[in-house]
């Protein structure tokens, strides 16, 4: 006799298959006080992970009003991450090098 459990299988298959794709990893490089895009597109609920590859310290942070953050000062092979759980333009800066500007595009 087949386990309970697995007779419930068929009818929980159309709920996971319609549950929303999962999210996804970015990864932007902050380097020669640049980022490694000006731009990136991402959909709510991804992830960017912000990675240090300068020999010195950046600061990431932004002030927008769907994503508000301040990643603090870290160092050369140091990375951190941000969720952008809300859609919307998301203007990101480096409080040490105020020329270093990165737009994140949060779609739907
Ligand atoms: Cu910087």
């Amino acid at each position: 006799m087949l386990h309970p459990s697995i007779k419930i299988l068929p009818l929980l298959l159309p709920l996971l298959l319609a549950l929303p794709a999962q999210a996804k990893d970015f990864t932007v490089a902050q380097k020669d006080k640049k980022f490694s895009q000006a731009k990136l597109e991402v959909k709510v609920g991804d992830v960017v992970n912000f990675k240090n590859e300068d020999p010195f310290s950046h600061n990431i942070f932004s002030l927008s009003d769907i994503k508000t953050f301040d990643l603090g000062s870290y160092p050369q092979g140091q990375s951190k991450s941000v969720a952008f759980d809300k859609p919307g333009t998301v203007e990101i800066e480096c409080s040490v090098h105020p020329d270093m500007k990165l737009i994140v595009e949060v779609k739907k």
